[in-house]
Parts: structure tokens; C-alpha cells; sequence
């Protein structure tokens, strides 16, 4: 078997026990690399002064080899949150107002990817195979290619892929479609994913679809298909299973009492929803006298790219959005809204969507969005409680079983969690039902050897597919 080389913007480093860190994709990649030995190749995290030459560290760890590359002060704010953050994010989640265009990010982000396909060059071995995930570094496979690297290289987005016309707002949008047109494998999240993208090749003649997933751009036959991406569906089942006896599990279920709990969990970012969301509680609340007293809803949200001005603000406002919610409607013994703002570890976290009768995932947009399988995965089969879940998530193709809502109509959320609260348990069964049978095959684990096998049954090692 090849050896498998993955390259993505941060890498899970393991603990001094050798312990990979919690989340399903680190894990599932993790044991891939294990299995196979190999490389995983990110930014350091660190940032160094703008003069230094910015270093390579390696550690060895088992059969997998890290490799950390530092990148300098200038790098970070041109690639990472410049072009990264401030441009591909918003486009790829239909953001144009938030996309800042600067020509010098630009440069930025083609300069590191080329640092990066440097750094990772001399490390390669003919028969390795590579794979490279999101938005953060597109160009490389072209910038290896460019240094006569053969091997097959797949890409994986995490996030969604924009019709043509957001894409084509891009200045470099066709640096960006030869970018993405050097990889043997493109993989994304949806269908819908995957038509747009074909879109984009078709508007302006740049290539066209051969069928069964294949495609031909700038000369390169590749295969552009739907991977979704899971979580390790029986490990998070029995993690919530056993949380009932953590202690801060069991301390907020005393807290909670005979209230129903309302969950939602989300990176502060705009994608996710999290105004939209409280607001739609709001108006349930309001609407609903009868709740009022009788539910909570908790929203964990850590801080994240908080060198992004955009989720600088953002955090003001959600806070703002939650203390004046929570000031209008409060009773001096119920505080409908609490608002975390921290990571939870991943135990407690599976037990809190286990303990909650309602999971409120509803992002304006989401690749796929992680926690709408987490909160199906973390319930008792017995007595399982309502997903709602936003139709823009990838995830929404997949979960049947959910309510499925439309996030920017606050009052059709508010009033899918007035019929979540009060849905019968067959239906509740039922729905569940519908979901978790089809989250314990497409686990992480298959996502991940599906998409190595595509990337081993493209072409021949050492030679791109050319077209006919
Ligand atoms: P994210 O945008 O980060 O991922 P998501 O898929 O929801 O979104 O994954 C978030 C992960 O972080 C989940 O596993 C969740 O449990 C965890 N998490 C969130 N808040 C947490 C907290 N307070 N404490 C602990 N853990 C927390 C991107 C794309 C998604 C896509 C994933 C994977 O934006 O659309 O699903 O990659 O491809």
C-alpha cells in the first residue's frame, strides 16, 4: 500500500502519550497514516518575525512523520487571514458583501502555497500518494506539478463550492478553476457541490464533463465527486452513552431540572446562523407563553479566526444578541439563554447533546456541518430527541429524519421548535430512525477510504489521466 501524505492549513499534533487529538478527521486520517506510515504537513501555528527564514520542524511520531512549517508575520495575515478568510470563506458561503479582495493577500496566499509545495517536495517519494484539504491550499498541487512531482494528488473541500456567478466576482478565479483542475481527485461535500463547480467549468468554456464523475480542464482528465464527510459515528454513540456518568454532565443536568434543553454548537462564526438562531428562539419564547420557565437553550460557541475583524465584531454582537434576549425575557429564577463561549471537551460535549431534546443546527451555509450528526449519534434510541437543521447545510441531503428549516425565516424555526418540543416519541423514533442506521455505515472511516480508493483507481501511479 502507498504511503499517504496529508497536507492541511493546521495539523493535530498527537499529546506527549502519542494520543491523536479528539474529532473524528483527525482520528480517521490519523489511522489512515498509521496504517499506511506517512507524512501530515501544516503551518506551525506559529508566526515569526517577518526577517527570519521561516523554519521546517519535523517530529516523528510512530509511523507518521509531522512536519510543521513556520510561517512569518506577513504570511499569516496575507494568506491565512487575508486571502484564506477574507475571501475564499465569504465566497464559498455566498458572503460577497464580506469578501475583501486585496491584491497583496492574493500574492500571499500563492506565495505560501508555493513555500509549502517546497518545504514538502523534498519529502515526497514516487509512490506516495497526497492528499490536501481546503480552501487554504488549492494551488499547491499545481505548484507541485510545476516542480515535475508525478504522484496522484487528491484534494478534499471542506466547505461548500459557489455557483459561477459568486465565483466569477473573484479576480483570480481562474488561477483558482487551474488550481483546483491539477488534482486527480477533487472531492466535495454535496451533489449540489459538485453541479456548481461543473457550472463554473462550463460558463466559460474552461472544460467540460466526460460523465461517471470525470472531467477535462487545461489539458487534465480528473474526477470531481461527492464525498461526504462523517464523524466516528459508534465511538461518539458510545461516548454519550458513557458521559451520564461525568460529573459536569451530571452537574448540568441538576441545573437544568425538569426544564427541556435546547442545544446548539458552533465555532462563532456567520456562517453558522447563531443571530438567526437566537432570535428565532426569541420569537418562540414570546409566542409561546407557555414555555416561558420551562426551556433553556444553550448555545456553546468558541472564539475562532478572532484576527479577522469580521468575527472580532461578530462576538460582540452575539453577546450583545444574548444578554439583550436574555434581559427582555428572563424571570428571576430562569435564564433562557446560556451562552458559552468555550471549547467543551468532547465527552461532555456528546453527553449535553444526548441530555438535549432539541439540536438547533442552522447555518446560512455549511459544507456539511459535523454537529447535526454528532447530536443524531449522541441520542438514546429509546427516547431520541429532534434534530432541526438548516436546508443550506450539506448535511441536510442526508439527514431525512430532520426538521429541516429555512434559517433566515425566523418564524418557520420558531415554530419547528415549538413542534420538536412537543413531537410525539414514535415520530421522534421514527425520524431518528430514518438517521442513524445511515450514520453508522457512512461513518469517518468510509469517507476517508472512499476517497483513497477513488484517488488509487484514477490513472496510473505517475501518470495523469490525459484526455482521449
Ligand atoms: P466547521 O465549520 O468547524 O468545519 P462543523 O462541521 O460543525 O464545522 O465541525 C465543528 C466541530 O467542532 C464539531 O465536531 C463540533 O463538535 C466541534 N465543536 C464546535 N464547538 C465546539 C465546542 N464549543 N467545544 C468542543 N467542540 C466543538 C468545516 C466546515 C463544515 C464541515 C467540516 C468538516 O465548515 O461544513 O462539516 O469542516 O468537513
Amino acid at each position: 500500500m502507498s504511503r499517504l501524505v496529508v497536507i492541511s492549513n493546521r495539523v493535530p499534533l498527537p499529546d506527549k502519550s502519542g494520543t491523536a487529538p479528539a474529532g473524528g478527521l483527525a482520528v480517521a486520517l490519523q489511522s489512515a497514516l498509521e496504517e499506511r506510515g506517512g507524512v501530515w504537513m501544516g503551518w506551525s501555528g506559529k508566526s515569526i518575525p517577518s526577517r527570519e527564514k521561516p523554519g521546517l520542524n519535523i517530529q516523528e511520531h510512530g509511523k507518521i512523520t509531522y512536519a510543521l512549517v513556520d510561517l512569518s508575520r506577513k504570511d499569516v495575515d496575507e494568506y491565512y487571514a487575508g486571502f484564506a478568510n477574507r475571501v475564499l470563506w465569504p465566497l464559498c458561503h455566498y458572503r460577497l458583501d464580506l469578501t475583501e479582495y486585496a491584491r497583496k493577500d492574493m500574492a500571499g496566499y500563492f506565495r505560501v502555497n508555493r513555500l509549502f509545495a517546497h518545504h514538502l517536495a523534498p519529502l515526497i517519494k514516487p509512490d506516495d500518494v497526497i492528499w490536501v484539504h481546503d480552501y487554504h491550499l488549492i494551488p499547491l498541487a499545481s505548484e507541485l506539478r510545476q516542480m515535475g512531482l508525478k504522484n496522484r494528488i487528491g484534494f478534499f473541500l471542506h466547505i461548500p463550492w459557489p455557483p459561477a456567478d459568486v465565483l466569477f466576482t473573484l479576480p483570480v478565479h481562474e488561477t483558482i478553476m487551474r488550481g483546483l483542475a491539477s488534482y486527480d481527485v477533487i472531492g466535495f461535500q454535496t451533489a449540489h457541490d459538485v453541479e456548481n463547480f461543473a457550472g463554473c467549468l462550463k460558463r466559460e468554456g474552461i472544460g467540460r464533463e466526460l460523465g461517471d464523475g470525470l472531467f477535462e480542464a487545461y489539458g487534465h482528465v480528473f474526477r470531481a465527486d461527492v464525498f461526504p464527510i462523517s464523524i466516528d459515528t459508534g465511538a461518539f454513540a458510545q461516548a454519550a452513552q458513557n458521559s451520564q456518568r461525568n460529573a459536569m454532565v451530571q452537574r448540568m443536568h441538576k441545573s437544568l431540572g425538569d426544564r427541556d434543553l435546547i442545544i446548539g454548537v458552533d465555532r462563532l462564526d456567520y456562517s453558522k446562523g447563531i443571530t438567526n438562531r437566537i432570535e428565532a428562539f426569541e420569537h418562540f419564547i414570546t409566542n409561546n407563553p407557555a414555555s416561558q420557565g420551562k426551556v433553556t437553550f444553550l448555545q456553546i460557541t468558541p472564539k475562532s479566526r478572532s484576527e479577522v475583524p469580521e468575527y472580532e465584531d461578530m462576538q460582540r454582537t452575539v453577546a450583545e444578541l444574548a444578554g439583550r434576549v436574555n434581559g427582555a425575557i428572563s424571570a428571576v429564577d430562569w435564564v433562557p439563554i446560556r451562552y458559552v463561549n468555550r471549547s467543551i471537551g468532547r465527552n461532555v460535549l456528546a453527553g449535553l447533546y444526548r441530555m438535549a431534546r432539541v439540536g438547533l443546527v442552522t447555518p446560512l451555509r455549511d459544507g456539511m456541518n459535523l454537529v447535526a450528526k454528532e447530536y443524531v449519534a449522541a441520542q438514546r434510541s429509546e427516547d431520541p430527541g429532534v434534530l432541526i437543521l438548516s436546508r443550506f447545510a450539506g448535511a441536510a441531503r442526508e439527514l431525512d429524519g430532520a426538521l429541516l428549516v429555512n434559517p433566515y425565516d425566523i418564524e418557520a424555526v420558531s415554530n419547528a421548535i415549538a413542534r420538536a418540543l412537543s413531537m410525539p416519541l414514535e415520530a421522534r423514533r421514527e425520524r431518528w430512525n430514518q438517521m442513524m442506521p445511515h450514520l453508522l455505515e457512512h461513518d469517518v472511516s468510509r469517507w476517508c477510504t472512499s476517497f483513497l480508493d477513488a484517488l488509487a483507481e484514477h490513472g496510473e501511479t505517475g501518470k495523469p489521466r490525459q484526455p482521449a
